[in-house]
């Protein structure tokens, strides 16, 4: 858009949309406390065929990850119940994995991202050290992230397959999916799963160093949409969320420092939208109950998930 060309106009929004302290001093989970028990209640609601959508993607070696520096999941087989002789026959297989935990569908803890030597609610990033993060790690998300999800198809918006990398997704794209999407409201408390198109490109072209290389994504006005509806958490079929490359050279990863660090808000990433537009687009009801907590992974920064859509 050309506005953002400004160091510190990223740090002028994210001071004026800081959350921290809304949830007291203490608060790890920043913006999941916006899932009250009525929120989760009415979500609960939203499951009206019993139709069940895994947005999660395939953990494994055919993976987005162009091995630079991060890799694919690498699985392994400890046993295979070849060599063993149990009484009475009985035989097992075991197995590992190895892998970074930003490889796949994923949720970024809040102790994912900092700058000048804080994360979220002000903790020192010295809380995250060579021991892990002692503070915001993925495991103090436990509880959630349940509750209601609404996806805006910016791709469809576009009448494209995929939207280009580069292509910074504005509040007005936004407001018009959800126009062109009967008017589906995003309001405090829910999950914004917005769709590129990228997770397509990827089966399309299986070609890691392209999904990898930039994306379409989320300018940093954004942010302030976000914060005016309190949306508990944002999930994108796209590797990180924001545009790459950002709208201002001199500054990366922008709208991860806001969101995550000023913000508190999860986000969830490369996850697979493609079956839930196609039935979303058929029916016309674009918000359903959704379901993705993260393994307790303790001290971590990240976790895997298995996001479902359930309608
Ligand atoms: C970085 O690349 C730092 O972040 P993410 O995995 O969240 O996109």
């Amino acid at each position: 858009t050309g506005q953002h060309t400004r160091v510190e106009d990223f740090r002028a929004t994210g001071e004026r949309l800081r959350n921290w302290g809304r949830w007291g001093a203490e608060d790890e989970r920043g913006t999941a406390n916006l899932i009250t028990p009525q929120a989760l209640v009415a979500a609960a609601g939203l499951v009206r065929k019993g139709a069940v959508f895994d947005l999660g993607i395939p953990f494994d070696r055919d993976g987005p990850q162009p091995g630079t520096h991060r890799i694919n999941p690498i699985h392994l087989m400890s046993e295979t119940g070849d060599q063993q002789l149990f009484p009475g026959g009985f035989r097992y297989a075991d197995d590992y994995i190895f892998m970074p935990l930003q490889c796949a569908s994923q949720w970024d803890s809040l102790a994912h991202v900092y700058y000048d030597d804080q994360m979220y609610n002000g903790f020192p990033a010295r809380d995250v050290s060579v021991k892990g993060a002692a503070r915001c790690a993925i495991d103090k998300q436990a509880k959630g992230i349940a509750g209601r999800g609404v996806l805006l198809d910016v791709a469809a918006l576009h009448g494209v397959d995929w939207l280009p990398a580069g292509t910074v997704i504005t509040p007005d794209d936004l407001d018009e999916a959800a126009r062109r999407q009967g008017g589906v409201g995003v309001g405090p408390g829910d999950i914004l799963l917005f769709r590129t198109g990228w997770r397509r490109k990827f089966l399309t072209e299986r070609d890691p160093a392209a999904f990898m290389a930039g994306e379409p994504g989320l300018g940093q006005d954004c942010c302030a949409w976000l914060r005016e509806r309190d949306v508990a958490a944002v999930c994108s079929d796209n590797w990180a969320i924001e545009v790459l490359p950002g709208e201002n050279p001199d500054v990366f990863l922008n709208v991860h420092m806001i969101l995550l660090r000023d913000m508190g808000v999860p986000l969830g990433e490369m996850l697979d939208f493609e079956e839930l537009a196609a039935d979303c687009a058929h029916d016309g009801v674009w918000d359903f109950l959704f379901v993705a907590p993260p393994l307790k992974i303790s001290r971590a920064v990240a976790s895997p998930i298995n996001p479902l859509a359930i309608k």
